[in-house]
């Protein structure tokens, strides 16, 4: 078919229709893994006509969505999608097909989809149709977004965050243990948001042990966004009478643990709805890193927020896991013999420090969230 298409949109107006398709595309940050999070705005005659984003579990997919309000003004219509739409038969039918049924004239699309199924073949697909496809608005943004699902299809692994509440001085607790609270309230419910917006929470049996936690988002309307929590428990310390245990038939518990426990020792926790996963463990029997990430991204997870203790960010930044920080700092100083947020390193120079940049620094409250990326 014929398709007029109007002389493109201005570099303006295209930036400002892809600023909404990420906006809606952030919306599924930790919701929709294994797959990436995906906004689409349908425009017609400058009006918006349909608004779309990936749907919790990764289904349906944006563009569909968007289609469907559009109904008939999707003919001839720009299409702004924040990644390539999909050229494969998975679960749906192709989303370039669905593009190229509906009769659009153009689509806008901000990143290449790197899963081999697509990488490519959705945009080519648009343009033997005769669709016009313009590439690379806000590719950066659109990377960064799904910078997760990136990862876990090019290295297998998920994109690691690590996340510390400390002093001014880098400490988490007295000597005692005292720890409540160090950060202020805004600063935990600021905590809560960062939880939702990953596909999993990883701590170690210490702090499983030390806290009782429970690891879900409680803040009012997200209670039903907690992600799954991963707890690193190379000797199975975990009791079955911990809150993570008595909640993992209502949220998912994985227990990353070292091969080769007695199956009834196991059955106490899948008897319980936790799953037990099995992952390497270097020569002091301590679980691997690489290794446990390896596990967790081969279930499709694309975003783990590791939560502590000490010895697990230790174990993550010295195997050069950590990809971000998102560290609040509160403006207490409780001094060296107060408890660090990260283990000894023990490192022999100072060049083999691990670096970050900063990205951010945002107020919180009476507290400071700080975040930077992997140099
Ligand atoms: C799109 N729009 O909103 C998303 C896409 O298992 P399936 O069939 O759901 O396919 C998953 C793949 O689809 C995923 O790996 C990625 O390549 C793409 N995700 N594509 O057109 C979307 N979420
Ligand atoms: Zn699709």
């Amino acid at each position: 078919h014929g398709r007029n298409a109007a002389p493109p949109p201005d570099a303006r107006t295209m930036h400002l229709h892809m600023g909404a398709a990420l906006a809606l595309a952030r919306r599924g940050l930790g919701r929709v893994w294994p797959n990436p999070t995906v906004g689409c705005v349908v425009v017609k005659d400058g009006h918006v006509v349909g608004r779309g984003f990936t749907q919790p579990g990764g289904r349906p997919h944006a563009e569909p969505l968007a289609l469907a309000m559009a109904g008939e003004a999707a003919h001839g219509a720009d299409v702004y999608v924040s990644l390539e739409p999909c050229s494969h038969y998975g679960k749906t039918p192709p989303c370039a097909d669905a593009l190229v049924k509906a009769g659009v004239a153009r689509v806008i699309a901000a990143a290449v989809d790197p899963d081999p199924r697509v990488s490519g073949r959705g945009l080519a697909r648009l343009r033997e149709a005769g669709i016009e496809v313009v590439e690379g608005v806000r590719r950066d943004e659109a990377e960064a977004l799904n910078a997760g699902f990136f990862s876990r299809v090019r290295t297998g692994r998920p994109l690691v965050t690590l996340k510390c509440a400390t002093t001014l001085d880098g400490r988490i607790a007295l000597a005692s243990g005292e720890s409540k609270w160090i950060t202020g309230p805004e600063a935990r419910r600021r905590g809560h948001l960062l939880r939702c917006a990953h596909d999993a929470i990883l701590i170690g049996s210490g702090t499983a042990l030390a806290d009782d936690p429970t690891l879900t988002c409680r803040l009012p309307g997200l209670e039903d966004c907690s992600p799954v929590r991963v707890v690193l428990d190379g000797s199975l310390r975990l009791p079955v009478t911990s809150a993570l245990v008595r909640s993992a038939k209502a949220v998912p518990l994985w227990i990353v643990t070292s091969p080769g426990h007695d199956p009834d020792r196991l059955e106490a926790f899948t008897g319980h709805g936790a799953e037990v996963l099995e992952a390497a463990c270097d020569e002091s029997g301590a679980l691997v890193p690489e290794a446990v990430l390896n596990v967790l991204g081969a279930r499709g997870i694309t975003r783990v927020l590791v939560e502590g203790g000490g010895r697990v960010a230790a174990a993550m930044l010295r195997d050069g896991c950590v990809d971000g920080l998102a560290w609040f700092r509160a403006g207490k100083v409780i001094g060296g013999d107060g408890r660090a947020a990260v283990a000894d390193l023990a490192l022999d120079r100072l060049t083999a420090a691990p670096e970050f940049a900063p990205v951010s620094f945002t107020r919180v409250g009476d507290d400071v969230l700080e975040v930077l990326e992997k140099r």
